[in-house]
């Protein structure tokens, strides 16, 4: 397999980002090989029928001599410091990801936006905003469209809209965008970073070269650490805030002294909502000339999006929401405090899955006074339950289906249930979306089913 990576352009991983990087690098008429851990890489069956020629290598990174290769073009599911990996760096292969392919080749004005949790909300906010404005807006990146996939299908974008991840930030190089926006930085991730402050660093490099940052003014691992010419905080209480920020009471954001969109004009719940409105709405005012306030109708109409406390209905008496994007502490925190706000009856979590090596702490702060019963399940359950010891009551089952069987037994009238994991779904879903359609499907299910 030595010879056989020389001078070749190596895509690592086989997933939508490596299959769209294949793609672009055939037409570029580059001379790629991909290699993928799993023996079945989900990619597999469409590289064989797009791309005959293109040799698919699968096995343990350590059996190939990645120094032998042109250039490393690495999908966000795997570490660069996976050894063989870090080993080809070391020696001095150039490597980047489907974001620094697409960094070399985009014409248009691009705003990135990072943050551990917020990040769908807000590019798909932001998307339907400009669109308001008259823009045409091409949405991609970890929302789920491959950036790459996108930038070869479309033609006259005037501004794009990328949610990345650190994962793919850590590939990325040369973006430059016009404005970068880290949300906020919670712990996610632990099993592929070091510390908090590793992670932070990886969501840094989004204000790479950008000529404005947007920032939480309440995080301090969301501000730029490199000097930037436009600093656009939003956010903060009233003695210091940016532009945009939330009222005191949680009751609108505002502008200055200007109340500028009520929590009853919108679709979205919790504060941690209004705080994505607020972000949304300092990237537009910075982005258009135009009056923002001519995208506030785009903004009042957004839904939200499935899987994020998406309202299910009323089974059993109570009130299910399914919060199935609810993937990590942060998340989980931001639903429960958002729901448990003005409510009336009791609040239980279903939670659980693969913890990602995550500290539960402030999970446990967050359920003290709010939340009644925690049904837990999936691989990690047990860990959940240590780390949630004496502030609710806890049961352990085995999945999510029977977590939900149990709590529909003993719901009353204006009860809730969140279904807000706080975990990865890889231990026993395909992913977020398939773990929240299977959580909808037993909630909708008839009794005795
Ligand atoms: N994997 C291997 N061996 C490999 C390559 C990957 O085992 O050689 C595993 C990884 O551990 C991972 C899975 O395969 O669990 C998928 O990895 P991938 O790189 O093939 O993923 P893609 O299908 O290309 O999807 C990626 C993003 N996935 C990840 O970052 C894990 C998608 O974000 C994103 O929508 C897509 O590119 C398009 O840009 C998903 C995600 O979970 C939603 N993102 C994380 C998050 O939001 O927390 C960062
Ligand atoms: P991401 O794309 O970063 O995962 P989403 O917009 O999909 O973020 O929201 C995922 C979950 O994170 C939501 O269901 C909600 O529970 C929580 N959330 C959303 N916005 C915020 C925020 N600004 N701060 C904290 N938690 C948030």
């Amino acid at each position: 397999s030595v010879a056989k990576l020389k001078a070749k352009h190596v895509v690592i991983g086989l997933g939508k980002s490596g299959l769209s990087c294949v793609r672009f690098l055939k037409r570029l008429g580059c001379d790629v090989v991909v290699i993928d851990t799993r023996t079945q890489p989900p990619g597999k069956d469409q590289l064989k029928c797009e791309f005959s020629d293109v040799e698919l290598y699968t096995g343990e990174l350590d059996q190939f001599d990645l120094t032998k290769a042109q250039e490393l073009v690495i999908s966000p599911g795997i570490s660069i410091r996976t050894p063989a990996i870090a080993k080809a760096i070391a020696a001095g292969v150039p490597y980047s990801g489907d974001v620094e392919l697409f960094a070399k080749s985009v014409d248009a004005p691009v705003i990135a936006i990072t943050g551990s949790n917020g990040k769908s909300t807000v590019v798909t906010m932001v998307g339907k905003a400009l669109e308001a404005l008259g823009y045409s807006v091409c949405v991609a990146g970890n929302i789920g469209v491959p950036v790459l996939d996108v930038l070869t299908e479309v033609e006259n974008v005037d501004v794009w809209v990328l949610e990345l991840s650190s994962f793919q930030l850590e590939t990325t190089h040369s973006l430059r965008s016009k404005i970068a926006v880290n949300l906020n930085v919670t712990e996610d991730h632990m099993d592929r970073y070091d510390s908090l402050d590793d992670y932070a660093m990886a969501k840094q490099r989004i204000y790479e070269g950008c000529e404005a940052a947007v920032y939480w003014l309440k995080d301090h691992r969301s501000k730029p650490i490199q000097g930037v010419r436009t600093l656009l905080p939003f956010g903060g209480d009233t003695k210091a805030h940016g532009r945009f920020y939330v009222s005191e009471d949680d009751s609108a954001v505002m502008d200055g002294q200007r109340r500028v969109v009520g929590v009853d004009e919108l679709h979205i719940k919790g504060a941690h909502n209004l705080l994505n409105v607020a972000a949304c709405l300092t990237i537009v005012a910075e982005f258009s000339k135009q009056d923002y306030r001519n995208a506030l109708v785009a903004i009042r109409a957004f839904p939200g999006l499935p899987h994020r406390c998406q309202w299910v209905g009323s089974v059993s008496g109570a009130s299910w929401f399914n919060d199935s994007k609810g993937t990590n502490v942060g998340s989980t925190v931001a639903a429960i405090k958002g729901l448990s706000d003005g409510a009336k009856g009791r609040l239980m979590l279903i939670a659980g899955g693969d913890a990602k090596g995550a500290d539960f702490t402030e999970l446990k702060s967050a359920l003290e006074g709010r939340v009644t019963k925690a049904v837990l399940f999936g691989r990690d359950a047990k860990i959940l339950a240590d780390a949630l010891q004496g502030v609710a009551a806890l049961s352990i089952v085995e999945t999510m289906q029977q977590a939900v069987e149990m709590l529909k037994g003993e719901v009353k009238d204006g009860d809730v249930v969140l279904f807000s994991p706080a975990c990865a779904s890889f231990d026993q879903f395909k992913n977020y979306e398939d773990r929240g359609r299977q959580f909808v499907a037993a909630v909708c299910a008839e009794e005795g089913a």
